[in-house]
């Protein structure tokens, strides 16, 4: 008896649970539901921002074409990228003797694709006050010989990233400045003419900071000179630790204000336990990126990547840009922090430079809605009038610090949500100390 009454309550309360109080089903109904609870219901018409996007596109020569007047005298990377202003002589010295008298520094790691190489010094010029000579005697057969040698003058070709590409005009350790794209910063290497040679294993990348306010936010690059003529070490010349014999500035291709680039920023709670959401959980910070298109000369034809300049990564799951899992980039470690538990740049955890990778698309590509984000399995999207897991803006807007209000920060953003206007709701900043 007991048994069948137990068995008509569950079917009462099922009965009741399919009609009146009907429960959210999918993630994205359960979503909408704790989305509209915040922010009010979605207007039908609301698109998040996204629209389709300039591409540039570049010649063989790595020209830019079309879309700007051009000027064939003067070079065109400030029509799509902010050039770094030129080191002053006082800003080199200080690097300089930094280089000359700290013995094997502790170096990091810098994530990027596209980045100016500037010259700072070449080893061997100055060095007065140096605890280096930045000259060194060989050893052959293993016994020191009387013969110096100066070791910048030896150091052809400055290559960058493992596939060794080099970067023009700089030789003889020496150059000028010079923008590298589609390349990487994973390590950094010279030729070496007297035993024609690579090294890649003989650089160190140190951050301005650590060496004085002058240079505070740069990034640079030094190299010890090695050399060994034949395999067997029978003429060699060892490093002495200061990586002073050739420095070079890299700094990150950002994207000119005002160009084609646009910001896509990642809120992560719909893979969260959406039954215990709180205010405070949305910040729309737990990916920061912007996104640019441009067709490139590669591999013999032109082909189409995205651009992505990864600025914060404010979450602690395991979130991808440009595909799920292994086919997409994780974004703690594109920003060189292991930890998939540490929130970056947001305030709360890590700074770190960013990151600036790039993922090829197909040719019909020019939205950023269109370059996937994945938190673990699960897709993040932003639909039109639906709630939204990415918001995007002009570049120039700020990302929330964690732990504070968006709907307190962002004056007009409820509004938006609710009738599609205004627009511009990022201008209606309500807290600026709420902004990283
Ligand atoms: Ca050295
Ligand atoms: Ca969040
Ligand atoms: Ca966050």
């Amino acid at each position: 008896m007991k048994k069948i009454l137990f068995v008509g309550i569950t079917a009462l309360a099922m009965a009741s649970c399919t009609h009146d109080d009907y429960a959210p089903v999918s993630k994205q109904e359960q979503y909408q539901a704790v989305f509209e609870k915040e922010f009010g219901a979605v207007n039908p018409n609301v698109n998040w921002g996204f629209t389709p996007q300039q591409v540039f596109t570049f010649d063989k020569d790595g020209k830019l074409i079309g879309t700007r007047a051009a000027n064939p005298n003067s070079n065109q990377w400030a029509d799509y990228v902010t050039v770094p202003t030129k080191l002053t002589d006082a800003q080199k010295e200080v690097v300089r003797k930094w280089f000359q008298n700290n013995p094997n520094p502790q170096g990091q790691k810098v994530n990027w694709s596209d980045f100016f190489v500037e010259q700072v010094y070449k080893g061997g010029k100055k060095t007065e006050g140096s605890k280096t000579p930045e000259t060194y005697y060989t050893f052959n057969d293993g016994v020191q010989t009387q013969t110096t040698i100066t070791g910048s003058n030896q150091m052809d070709w400055l290559a960058c990233g493992s596939k060794k590409d080099h970067v023009n005009n700089f030789n003889g350790a020496d150059g000028n400045i010079m923008y590298m794209y589609d390349s990487s910063t994973d390590c950094f290497g010279f030729h070496e003419s007297h035993g024609d040679k690579y090294y890649d294993d003989s650089y160190v990348l140190i951050s301005g900071d650590q060496i004085d306010k002058s240079v505070a936010g740069m990034y640079f690059v030094g190299f010890d000179y090695k050399m060994q003529k034949y395999d067997n070490g029978d003429t060699r010349v060892n490093p002495d630790g200061y990586y002073s014999d050739w420095i070079v500035r890299i700094a990150p291709g950002l994207n000119a204000p005002g160009t084609a680039a646009m910001r896509v920023m990642v809120e992560d709670i719909i893979d969260s336990n959406l039954a215990s959401v709180q205010t405070s959980d949305w910040d729309f910070n737990d990916a920061v990126f912007d996104v640019k298109f441009e067709y490139n000369w590669k591999d013999g034809h032109n082909q189409k990547f995205a651009v992505i300049t990864l600025h914060a990564a404010g979450g602690t799951k395991y979130l991808t840009i440009g595909g799920q899992g292994d086919k997409g980039v994780e974004v703690h470690k594109a920003l060189c922090v292991e930890e998939q538990g540490t929130m970056i740049n947001t305030g709360n955890g890590a700074t770190r430079p960013v990151a600036i990778f790039r993922i090829p698309v197909a040719d019909n590509v020019n939205n950023a809605n269109d370059i996937p984000v994945y938190v673990g399995a699960q897709e993040l999207t932003a639909q039109k009038g639906e709630a939204t897991q990415k918001l995007c803006v002009p570049t120039d807007v700020k990302w929330m610090k964690e732990r504070v209000q968006f709907i307190n920060t962002y004056e007009k953003f409820k509004d938006y949500v609710n009738s599609n206007t205004p627009d511009n709701w990022y201008k209606s900043v309500k807290n600026q100390e709420n902004l990283y």
